[in-house]
């Protein structure tokens, strides 16, 4: 029914009440009776108390005060979509699932982003890994793979885990900070565990501020285990690769996202399913045997290690879409409970310490969060392509209940029974050994991997890590801990801990830390793990800012759309005011943003169209100013017309300081070469030049 034809009325006080027509709109209790007024409750006499006797009321307000579930206690802020993945190869030669040898088969999936430290209602730009959680809705069961967009982890052993997650999230007695790991304990902790600090070179590079979950990798991270019919066994790592290339944003970029949009990353999920472009990865695999195992310089069991992927390229065998909306937030993204322990035939386990925890972990988790064992009968948990049959039973908000006489195994009446055929295998993998609480000696090198981290990035890369670690330990308020940092960045790489010193003000640099192993410098710099070396050089799927004055050039405006639409990629019109700008063909151009509500760290480049009038007006304010400024900073594409210069220079950008990252809009063939470049995604020289710790990574470097 429209809002127009609903009939209303006016209470006694002069509050609105609006009327159903009938049964089909009629409000009612949870039990199913119509409810006559939803705006007042029961009191005795106009201004008198309110009677316990209004179970309405208390229904309502009850229900209300428990709407609440615990949020996770790490990855509590995600955001979840619905996808569809397809096979394109098959691995029938090494795995018996279905998933993975049904060539051309549909399987439903459900997708978790997520932040790791921050609390619920936390940032989406904060300095942090990703989880990057999937749910495979399989003919043979769920499956899921909890990823992560980095492929390491802080550590080795599950037993570490509280620890980390208590020193990364908020302290205990203030409270704060708040999805940040810069601070005190945070670093305290790092610094006296060796073994993370190949994950410490992930964080701080760009992966932990991705410009989007659409430019993200996702990684499985363990080792896994593909099992054959016969039983035998093909160790593998998961990937997903996605199409549109790897992006990052900076981090003062990060700083300002978060304030102007902290929902940033979900927002952009959100708009691209709705403008039809919804994300698609690649779904690779590491294959691998014993014998590889036996030779590789790591342990394929130490989650902080990779297996580059010069040593064991990943194949591509399929392919998935995100491309739905959840219908319902809570009843999705809140209750989907992820399990590392769900596998399918053919799909087993390994060794690694990390995952032999985390499956138990994650079980433990959903009957606390969700408060019941029947958390799997909640729809987004529920398997999809298969039925599901044994005799559990009971317990709080059972929704699946057996039906019959019978509810134990084996029995005389019927009912579902074990088969031999189909159901699951655990890999029969010889082992022996003594009972005891070590750590193998296979794990102790802490260093080596990082450093081949390290000098696989670009240059600009590298600045960003030293940069970030700059900025993180600043924040930290004892020197020791800062100190005892830069002594483990000497046995990774001494520029860069010489960097990091002399951005901390050290006035000398520190020994180096203790190695249990001799960190080694002969592992060769690997392309995978370069974000720049990924990036997709097209402008497809970013979004250009385009800031308008009364005034400006349609021609101009509308090139830019035109050649953005080809490109595949979005626009927002930026205006001093919503209602849009009168261009100067005298048509008017809505705008989605005021200049105020649209700072160019929304967008992957802009331009500005303005007329002399637009740019004189917008030169005495600050927010354009900023705009302008922020964009040159960030080392984005600014594509302008020759009337917008007065602001430009006003912005702090003088002639001298006019790069080819500047690109004068004069025409249509001008605006097509502007987002040509725009496809770099970002003019990286320019950041040698307006950053002051610059001097020193160049220093350093040479
Ligand atoms: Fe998790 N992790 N984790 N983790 N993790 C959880 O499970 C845990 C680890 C990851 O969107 C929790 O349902 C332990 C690695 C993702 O719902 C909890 C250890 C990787 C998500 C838990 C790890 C991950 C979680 C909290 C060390 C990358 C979000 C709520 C052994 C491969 C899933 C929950 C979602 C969530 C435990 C380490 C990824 C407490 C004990 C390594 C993506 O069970």
């Amino acid at each position: 029914m429209s809002a127009s034809k609903i009939k209303t009325e006016r209470g006694e006080g002069g509050e609105l009440h609006q009327l159903a027509s009938d049964a089909s709109d009629t409000l009612t209790t949870q039990q199913g009776v119509a409810v006559a007024d939803d705006q007042n409750s029961l009191r005795l006499g106009e201004r008198g108390p309110t009677l316990l006797e209004d179970f309405h009321f208390r229904e309502k307000i009850f229900h209300f005060d428990h709407e609440r579930i615990p949020e996770r206690v790490v990855h509590a802020r995600g955001f979840g979509v619905h996808g569809r993945f397809v096979l394109k190869e098959s691995l029938a030669d090494y795995t018996t699932a279905k998933i993975l040898t049904e060539v051309g088969e549909e399987t439903p999936m459900f997708v978790r982003f997520s932040t790791v430290a921050g609390n619920k209602g936390s940032f989406d730009l904060a300095r942090d890994v990703r989880g990057f959680a999937v749910k495979f809705y399989t003919k043979e069961g769920n499956w899921d793979i909890v990823a992560n967009n980095i492929p390491v982890f802080f550590i080795q052993d599950a037993i570490k885990f509280p620890d980390m997650v208590h020193a990364a999230k908020q302290e205990p007695d203030r409270g704060f900070p708040q999805a940040q790991t810069a601070h005190d304990n945070f670093w305290d902790f790092i610094s006296l565990t060796p073994e993370s600090m190949h994950m410490i070179m992930w964080i701080m590079s760009d992966r932990a501020i991705p410009r989007s979950f659409r430019f993200m990798e996702g990684f499985g991270v363990h080792s896994f285990r593909l099992i054959d019919a016969k039983g035998k066994g093909t160790y593998v790592k998961f990937h997903f690769k996605p199409k549109m290339g790897l992006q990052s944003v900076l981090w003062n970029e990060a700083l300002k996202i978060n304030g102007s949009d902290p929902d940033f990353h979900r927002r952009d999920l959100w708009d691209a399913i709705d403008l039809g472009s919804p994300p698609e990865w690649d779904f690779g695999v590491q294959l691998f045997d014993d014998d590889f195992a036996d030779q590789f310089e790591f342990d394929v069991l130490d989650a902080t290690k990779i297996i580059p992927e010069e040593q064991v390229p990943v194949k591509i065998i399929g392919s998935f879409v995100l491309d739905a909306h959840v219908d319902n937030f809570f009843a999705e993204t809140e209750q989907v409970a992820f399990c590392t322990q769900n596998v399918v035939p053919g799909i087993g386990f390994t060794n690694d310490p990390l995952l032999q925890g985390r499956n138990f972990s994650y079980l433990d988790t959903q009957l606390k969060r969700l408060g019941s064992p029947n958390f799997t009968h909640i729809p987004i948990n529920q398997p999809r392509g298969c039925p599901v049959m044994n005799y559990q039973q009971d317990g709080h908000m059972a929704m699946r209940n057996p039906k019959g006489r019978v509810n134990y195994e084996p029995n005389s009446w019927g009912g579902p029974r074990e088969n031999p055929a189909t159901g699951y295998r655990h890999f029969a993998a010889e082992e022996n050994g003594r009972k005891a609480q070590v750590r193998s000696a296979t794990f102790a090198d802490h260093y080596s991997q990082a450093r081949q981290f390290f000098i696989s990035q670009e240059p600009i890369e590298r600045k960003h890590i030293g940069d970030a670690l700059v900025f993180e330990l600043s924040k930290c308020e004892r020197v020791d801990i800062r100190e005892k940092m830069v002594g483990h960045l000497r046995n990774i790489d001494e520029t860069l801990a010489k960097t990091v010193a002399t951005g901390l003000g050290l006035k000398k640099l520190p020994a180096a830390a203790e190695a249990a192993a001799t960190p080694r410098d002969d592992l060769p710099p690997s392309a995978a793990l370069s974000i720049i070396r990924n990036g997709p050089q097209s402008f497809a799927g970013r979004k250009l800012g385009i800031l308008v004055s009364d005034g400006a050039e349609a021609a101009i405006v509308e090139a830019l759309i035109a050649a953005v639409e080809k490109l595949g990629a979005v626009y927002e019109i930026v205006a001093p005011q919503v209602g849009g700008a009168t261009l100067d063909d005298g048509g008017l151009l809505a705008a989605r943003q005021k200049i105020d509500g649209g700072p160019s760290v929304l967008y992957d480049a802009v331009a500005l169209v303005l007329s002399p009038e637009g740019a004189a007006m917008l030169a005495s304010d600050k927010t354009a100013k900023d705009f302008v400024a922020d964009a040159f900073g960030h080392a984005k594409f600014i594509g302008y017309v020759a009337d917008a210069l007065p602001l430009i220079d006003k912005a702090g950008i003088g002639e001298e300081d006019m790069d080819p990252g500047l690109i004068e809009l004069a025409d249509a063939s001008s605006v097509e070469s502007f987002l040509q470049s725009c496809g770099q995604l970002r003019f990286w020289d320019r950041e040698l030049r307006v950053d002051l710790d610059a001097q020193a990574f160049l220093d350093n470097a040479s």
